[in-house]
């Protein structure tokens, strides 16, 4: 009686050694398929620098600035449906170059060039562009931001 007793207590605790077990695979596959998996990667440029914090490049008011956004690959399967904006009004990137095989697809390896314009206003500004596409295997959309920062200088300011 006791014997059986035991054996029910080992088995229940067997039992719960192995739903804690299933338990913690089924979290740990969970993190893992949930988890963020970079797949598309964006640098912004301000006239070729990176400022990824303010204050980043002082530009004289009026100046052009050149806005280059560096779109990547960076997961393994093509990426399809891509599009770039900027979060400042009037700030459109256009495509430039980087489909080195003309198929519309950014691939593992590509890194596509999109280039806008404007003119540096007063003060400190922040523009945020953003990659935005659509992973080949889940058919899921994938983003990525980076920032590029200037301060825009009046005359006799510096
Ligand atoms: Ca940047
Ligand atoms: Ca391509």
């Amino acid at each position: 009686m006791k014997d059986y007793a035991m054996g029910r207590i080992m088995m229940k605790q067997n039992a719960i050694i192995i739903i804690m077990l299933l338990l913690g695979v089924a979290i740990l596959a969970i993190t893992v398929g949930s988890g963020y998996r970079l797949v598309i990667g964006i640098e912004t440029l301000i006239n070729d620098e990176e400022a990824d914090s303010p204050p980043g490049p002082y530009i004289p008011v009026g100046d052009k600035i050149v806005w280059t956004y560096e779109v990547k690959n960076v997961g393994d399967t093509p990426l399809s449906n891509i599009l770039v904006t900027d979060n400042a009004p009037g700030v459109d990137p256009i495509y430039r170059s980087g489909d080195i095989n003309r198929n519309g697809l950014l691939e593992p390896g590509e890194i596509w060039i999109y280039e806008a314009r404007g003119v540096a206003e007063e003060g400190q500004h922040e523009n945020i562009g953003h990659a935005r596409g659509t992973e080949s295997v889940m058919n899921n959309s994938v983003g990525y931001d980076d920032p590029s920062n200037y301060f825009g200088v009046l005359p006799g300011r510096t």
